[in-house]
C-alpha cells in the first residue's frame, strides 16, 4: 500500500492514525463484551474504518454527514461521547433515542450526524436536500453521505444521484463497496465492472479509491469537497474495501472464501498506515503502546460510565408526546394566537384550488425559508395550476421542477428540515405518493420519535375520484397514513379550510399530508378570508345541525351529505366535517353521536380499513351509551377505481349514500 504524505503536517498524520485506531480499539472491546453477553451485535466496520474516519475528518464539523450501520468512525470522528454511544447500543433512556433505536439508527443535531433507517438508500436524499440548503445559504458546505456497494441496486440511489446532478447540489456520495451485501457478492449485485462507471452516466465527475489508505481517502475527499464547493456539483467515489467480518456480528462469513480474508488482511487499514508512519519516523513502536494504552483507559473508563446507565422507566405519556415536535396543537391553541383570524373581516367568494393557491402563496411571502417542489410545479404551474406564476414572483430557488423521482424528493425535504426548511412538496397526483412512500412512513414519519429530529414537510395530495380519470389517477388513500403514528392528516373539503388548513400544515413543524379533493378544484366556491389566518389541525366542524342522525364525513363525502339533506328537508341531518383525519376530534365525535343517536359514516375511500371502521370502533368503545342504531358506513366498493363514468359512479360511496340513510332512519 503506497502512502503519499504530501503536504499533510507530522501532526495531522499522527492525528489520522489516532482516529483511524479508535474505532477499531472500540469494536476489539465489544467483542469480547459480544463474548460475554454484555452488549447486543452490531455491524462490524472492522477493516473499513479508514473510508468512515477519512470522509469525517475531511469535512468541516458542522457539515452533515448521513452514514450507514458500518461507520462507527464517523461517530467517533465527530467526537461524540464514548458512554453515551454505549448507552445508546444497550438501549438506554440516556443514549441518543431514549432507548427507541438500535445500534447505529439515530441521528445527533449536535453532531450533524442524520440516523439512518434500516432501508439504506433513503440516507441518501436527504443528502441532497441539505445540500440544497447550504446552496440556498450559499454556504460554502458539502453534505456527504454513504451507501454500500448492495445499496446501490435500490431506487434511491439512482434518484438521489440524478437529483444532485440536475440540481447542481454540493453532494459527496460515498460507495464503500466491501464485496458483500450480506451474503451477497458483487457479481450477484450489478453488471458494470465498476460502480463508479455509472458516475458518467448521471453526468457528474466520480473516482475509485483505494478504501483502506487513510491517506488517499483523506486527501482524495479533502479536494473532492473543495470541488463541490466551488463547482457547485456532487461527487461519486467509490471505495474500494472488504468487510473483514460477518454482516452483523454473530451472523458469519461461511460463504466468503477464506483467500479472501488472507488477501484483504495483508491490506489492513491500520497496520499499513502504521507501518509507514514508522517507516516515516513519525512515531516508534513505544508511542504506538503508549497511544493504545490511553485510549485501552479511555474505554474503559467511558464503558464504566456506559453501564451506568439506569433502566428505563416506561413513560407512556412521553413516549406519546415525543411523536410530534412541539407544535401547533399543544401550544399555539391553548397560549396564544400568533395567527390572526378575521381580524380585517374583509373576504370574497374564491375556488377551492383558489384558495389553496392564496394559502400556498401567502405562506411563501410569510416563511423566506420556504421551498416548493414537485413536478412541473414552476413555469407549467403544476397540473392543477396551483402554483401558476409562483416561479415568476419567487423564483426558480424557491419554486423548485423536479425530475421524476417522489422517493428523492420526500428525502430531500426533509434534508432541507435539517437545516432549517420548510418546504411543500405537490404530489402531481396523489396516486404516485406509493414511489415515495418509504421515505413519507418511515422517515418523516418517525424521526421525532427516534432521535428528536422534526421533519417540517407539507405533502399536497391531489386525491380523489370522479372524474373519469381511471384507477391511477383517482385513488383515496388517506387511510395508509392514517395508520402511521407520527403524520398529521388534513383534508379540507371548502375553500375557506382549505386556505386557513394548509397555512396551519406548513406552519406547523411535523409531517402533514394534506390531502385536497380534484374534483372540489374548480366545482366548489366559497367567502374565504383574504388576510393570512390558520383553521387549527385537529378540529372537525359541524357543518349542518340536525337531529334524527349523524353523517361523520369530509372531503367529497361533506359535499354529497349536504346536498343529501337539501334535497332531503323532512329529514333532520346532523353534518360533522372531519377536516383533519390524524389526529381526529374526538370529543367533536362524541357530540355528534350525543346529538342524534345514529351515526353514519361517509367516506371516499373504500370500506375494508377505511376510517370509517376506526371511527365506528372508537364510538362503539366510548359512546356505546347515546348510541339508538349500530353504527353504520358508506363507503366506496372495494374494487379499484373503475375508468368507464357509470361504473366509476356506481364505484363511489355515494351511489349508496340515499340506502344507508334509509336503513339507519328505519333502524
Ligand atoms: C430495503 C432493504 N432491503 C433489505 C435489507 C436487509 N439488509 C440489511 S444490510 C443488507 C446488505 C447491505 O449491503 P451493502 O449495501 O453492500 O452494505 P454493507 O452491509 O456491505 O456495508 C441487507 C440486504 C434492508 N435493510 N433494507
Ligand atoms: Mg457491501
Amino acid at each position: 500500500m503506497h502512502f503519499d504524505r504530501k503536504d499533510f503536517s507530522d501532526n495531522e498524520l499522527i492525528s489520522l492514525y489516532k482516529n483511524l485506531l479508535f474505532p477499531r480499539m472500540i469494536e476489539e472491546k465489544m467483542l469480547v463484551l459480544l463474548r460475554q453477553g454484555k452488549i447486543s451485535k452490531w455491524f462490524s466496520g472492522i477493516g473499513q474504518e479508514a473510508i468512515s474516519v477519512g470522509a469525517t475528518l475531511a469535512l468541516q464539523p458542522d457539515e452533515w454527514i448521513m452514514p450507514l450501520h458500518r461507520n462507527l468512525g464517523v461517530f467517533t470522528s465527530r467526537k461524540m461521547p464514548l458512554h453515551k454511544l454505549f448507552m445508546q447500543w444497550q438501549g438506554s433512556k440516556q443514549g441518543y433515542s431514549k432507548g427507541r433505536e438500535r445500534s447505529f439508527h439515530f441521528g445527533s443535531k449536535e453532531h450533524f450526524i442524520c440516523g439512518m433507517i434500516s432501508h439504506l438508500g433513503p440516507q441518501l436524499a436527504i443528502a441532497d436536500g441539505i445540500a440544497l440548503a447550504y446552496k440556498l445559504k450559499k454556504e460554502n458546505k458539502v453534505s456527504i453521505t454513504f451507501t454500500g456497494e448492495g445499496g446501490t441496486s435500490e431506487g434511491d440511489f439512482h434518484e438521489a444521484l440524478n437529483v444532485a446532478a440536475v440540481w447542481d447540489l454540493p453532494v459527496i456520495f460515498i460507495i464503500e463497496n466491501n464485496g458483500y451485501g450480506l451474503s451477497t457478492p458483487t457479481k450477484e449485485q450489478y453488471r458494470c465492472e465498476n460502480l463508479i462507471d455509472k458516475a458518467k452516466g448521471y453526468g457528474m465527475e466520480g473516482v475509485q479509491i483505494d478504501g483502506n489508505n487513510i491517506l488517499e481517502v483523506y486527501d482524495t475527499i479533502k479536494g473532492v469537497r473543495d470541488y463541490c464547493i466551488k463547482n457547485q456539483k456532487p461527487y461519486l467515489i467509490e471505495c474500494i474495501t472488504f468487510r473483514m467480518r460477518g454482516h452483523e456480528e454473530a451472523s458469519g462469513t461461511k460463504y466468503v472464501p477464506k483467500e479472501m480474508f488472507e488477501e484483504w488482511n495483508k491490506k489492513d487499514p491500520i497496520i499499513n498506515y502504521e507501518r509507514f508512519l514508522l517507516e516515516e519516523n513519525l512515531f516508534t513502536e513505544t508511542t504506538i503502546s503508549e497511544i493504545r494504552n490511553e485510549y485501552k483507559a479511555h474505554i474503559e473508563s467511558e464503558l464504566k460510565l456506559g453501564f451506568e446507565a439506569k433502566d428505563i422507566k416506561v413513560d407512556t405519556e412521553e413516549e406519546l408526546n415525543d411523536l410530534y415536535a412541539i407544535d401547533s396543537l399543544k401550544v399555539k391553541y391553548e397560549t396564544s394566537k400568533p395567527v390572526s383570524r378575521f381580524t380585517s373581516h374583509v373576504s370574497r367568494d374564491l375556488r377551492f384550488f383558489e384558495a389553496i393557491k392564496e394559502g400556498l402563496h401567502q405562506s411563501m411571502k410569510q416563511h423566506p425559508k420556504l421551498i416548493l417542489m414537485g413536478q412541473d410545479i414552476a413555469e407549467y404551474g403544476g397540473a392543477f395550476k396551483i402554483t401558476e406564476g409562483f416561479v415568476e414572483e419567487f423564483g426558480k430557488e424557491r419554486v423548485r421542477n423536479t425530475p421524476l423521482c417522489e422517493s428523492a424528493i420526500v428525502g430531500a425535504a426533509l434534508g432541507l428540515s435539517l437545516e432549517g426548511y420548510k418546504s411543500v412538496m405537490e404530489m402531481q397526483f396523489g396516486d404516485f405518493v406509493t414511489v415515495g412512500f418509504n421515505q413519507i412512513i418511515n422517515n418523516l414519519a418517525k424521526i421525532n420519535y427516534r432521535w428528536g429530529q422534526n421533519a417540517d414537510v407539507v405533502i399536497r395530495m391531489p386525491t380523489g375520484g370522479g372524474v373519469g380519470a381511471g384507477p391511477f389517477h383517482s385513488q383515496s388513500n388517506e387511510a395508509w397514513f392514517i395508520h402511521t403514528p407520527g403524520l398529521k392528516v388534513v383534508y379540507p373539503s371548502s375553500p375557506e379550510d382549505a386556505k386557513g388548513l394548509l397555512i396551519a400544515a406548513i406552519n406547523d413543524p411535523n409531517p402533514v399530508m394534506f390531502f385536497e379533493h380534484k374534483a372540489l378544484y374548480r366545482s366548489i366556491t366559497g367567502n374565504v378570508p383574504e388576510e393570512y389566518y390558520e383553521i387549527e389541525i385537529g378540529k372537525a366542524k359541524v357543518v349542518k345541525e340536525g337531529e334524527d342522525l349523524s353523517i361523520i364525513t369530509y372531503g367529497a363525502g361533506v359535499h354529497w351529505a349536504v346536498e343529501y339533506a337539501n334535497a332531503n328537508p323532512e329529514i333532520s341531518i346532523n353534518i360533522l366535517d372531519l377536516r383533519t383525519l390524524l389526529p381526529l376530534d374526538y370529543p367533536a365525535i362524541k357530540e355528534a353521536v350525543r346529538s342524534t343517536g345514529k351515526i353514519l359514516i361517509l367516506h371516499e375511500d373504500t370500506l375494508i380499513g377505511g376510517i370509517g371502521g376506526e371511527i365506528s370502533a372508537w364510538i362503539n368503545e366510548h359512546c356505546f351509551e347515546w348510541l339508538d342504531a349500530p353504527v353504520m358506513r358508506c363507503a366506496s366498493l372495494d374494487t379499484p377505481i373503475p375508468f368507464n363514468l357509470e361504473l366509476e359512479k356506481n364505484f363511489m360511496a355515494k351511489a349508496r349514500l340515499h340506502q344507508a340513510i334509509e336503513k339507519l332512519l328505519a333502524y
